[in-house]
């Protein structure tokens, strides 16, 4: 029975990768669309690691037996205003799924369930490091007060470090 909360939870999670996602995949649509080459690759890099993560889970739900259930009716219905605005929502989604990859290990803890919290463990150290890049990127964007011909510079000479 816990282990049922559990899982429910990872399955969860797994539909969080997807919906990130898709929204890393918007987010670099909006970037080409304002020119931004280097906003796009790594939002479109983001994309397919996000995609990974998803499958990660549910190879792993597989291996336990369980069935991964997919959300097919994910919307996005998000406005982007500037590249810091699009930084700014991918940071918070961040940090929503390391709430929420807390709450799993903690739970997968409390009910003994090692190898669920032992297969977390990949994913609480990944989102230190997400949660770092954006962060980074956020903190140089703000120096730019989103002037469109500084942006261009950013784009093209600083987020190239980071794809
Ligand atoms: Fe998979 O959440 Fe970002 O990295």
């Amino acid at each position: 029975m816990f282990e049922n909360k559990i899982i429910k939870n990872l399955n969860n999670q797994l539909n969080l990768e997807y919906f990130t996602s898709k929204l890393y995949l918007e987010m670099s649509f909006w970037c080409d669309i304002k020119n931004l080459k280097n906003a796009n690759i790594f939002f479109q890099n983001s994309s397919n690691d996000e995609l990974k993560h998803m499958n990660k889970i549910f190879k792993f739900l597989c291996d336990i037996n369980v069935l991964p259930i997919i959300n097919s009716n994910i919307s996005l219905n998000i406005n982007f205003n500037s590249l810091l605005n699009v930084f700014k929502k991918a940071y918070i989604n961040e940090k929503k799924i390391t709430r929420n990859i807390n709450y799993i290990s903690n739970i997968s803890l409390k009910y003994k369930n090692y190898k669920i919290f032992h297969f977390l463990k990949w994913y609480i150290l990944k989102q230190i490091k997400e949660e770092k890049i954006l962060k980074t990127i956020i903190d140089n964007l703000i120096f730019f007060n989103n002037n469109q011909k500084d942006i261009l510079i950013f784009d093209n000479l600083f987020l190239s470090k980071y794809i």
